[in-house]
């Protein structure tokens, strides 16, 4: 470099080209800056480029003086440029750094937490006290044919049984239907499969009715038992298990006659009151007890749908309603609350 300065001195043009070239290189802060001065002093339009493409017009005793050296300013312009660039490209970086600095010792931002739905907390809490007896979840379509929701159900087509459900009805579709209960899954579980058969089929339910107590929509948890030996006493136990889980160790339970198509004998089973313990109260209309589901032995005529030997085996089955339960359990009256989306009642649970 040194070296150069004392070169040109033999031509004084090149010496103020190199002198404000190298001033104006050194004077750039940005890259933008720094391109500006490349144009400007390397460009084409540049004095040394200029001064270089007219040799040929030059003094002969000047060309090889301006050809060399100038070559050579060229080079070492060129060398202070990429100095240059580097020195600009890790200040910025570093400036950049120091602007995107994150203080990670700040307490972060609350994320809003949400959990499961009342209704899928019961769900969950029944599923848990089954399968802890040995139970499998099964599950199946919600959109059914007439076959799997009444007929193999040991409901055939005019029985009064079926206009107590309210059934929707997919439209130009006679056959096809929005299941009333759970109950096809465990016909479609018996078809596959043969005894023993311990399952319980949890899932949402669709009938035409809404008041305080009935929606549209709402969810069942059956139950079913097929084994060699199976009998009322099982049955009787297994629900007493059930209820004393859900609504505490001090419950009682009692079964009342009743009436459905697909169990023989059928039952309805009450909960003694959790409010008043039996004693009667409001809640439970004086009486000591609630009704908490329905059930019975599986009706022979059931087997013969799904080709079991009802001479060879037995069971039992069980339904509920999840918000039927849920309500109980939480003192609820409204049942379309579950379904309001009032946040001001789903955070309570
Ligand atoms: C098969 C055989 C028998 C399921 C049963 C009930 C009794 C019952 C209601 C309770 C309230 C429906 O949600 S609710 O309205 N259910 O009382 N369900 S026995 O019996 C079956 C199911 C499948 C193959």
């Amino acid at each position: 470099m040194a070296d150069l300065k004392e070169q040109l001195k033999e031509h004084e043009g090149l010496a103020t080209i190199y002198g404000e070239a190298m001033a104006g290189i050194g004077a750039a802060s940005t890259a933008e800056a720094l391109e500006e001065a490349r144009v400007a002093h390397l460009g084409r339009k540049s004095p040394l480029s200029v001064l270089l493409r007219s040799i040929p017009e030059l003094p002969a005793e000047e060309r090889p003086v301006v050809g060399r050296l100038g070559n050579q300013v060229r080079a070492a312009l060129e060398q202070e440029l990429a100095a240059k660039k580097g020195e600009i490209e890790s200040s910025e970086l570093v400036r950049r750094l120091a602007g995107e600095q994150v203080d990670i010792t700040l307490p972060g931002e609350p994320f809003p937490r949400g959990h499961l739905h009342l209704i899928n907390q019961t769900l969950w809490e029944i599923e848990d006290v089954f399968t802890g007896l040995g139970y499998r979840i099964a599950d199946g379509p919600e959109i059914e044919t007439d076959y799997y929701n009444f007929t193999a159900l040991n409901t055939p087509e005019g029985h009064p049984a079926r206009s107590s459900h309210d059934t929707f009805f997919i439209e130009g579709q006679p056959d096809v239907l929005l299941r009333t209960h759970t109950s096809p899954v465990q016909i479609r579980v018996m078809e596959k499969e043969e005894p023993p058969v311990y399952i319980i089929a949890p899932g949402r339910v669709y009938r035409r009715d809404s008041d305080a107590t009935h929606t549209p929509m709402f969810h069942q948890i059956e139950g079913l038992a097929v084994d060699r030996n199976i009998t009322m006493g099982d049955l009787k136990g297994t629900l007493e298990t059930f209820a004393k889980a859900i609504f505490g160790a001090d419950r009682e339970i009692r079964m009342r006659p009743h009436f459905f198509p697909f169990t023989e004998p059928s039952v309805e089973i009450d909960v003694s009151c959790m409010i008043c313990g039996g004693a009667g109260c409001r809640s439970c209309k004086h009486s000591g007890w609630l009704e908490i589901l329905g059930a019975g032995m599986v009706d022979p005529n059931v087997y013969g749908f799904v080709g079991y030997d009802p001479d060879e085996v037995q069971g039992f089955a069980f339904g509920m309603g999840v918000e039927r339960i849920a309500m109980l359990k939480h003192g609820m009256t409204d049942l379309r609350m579950f379904y309001d989306n009032d946040l001001r009642f789903i955070k309570q649970f």
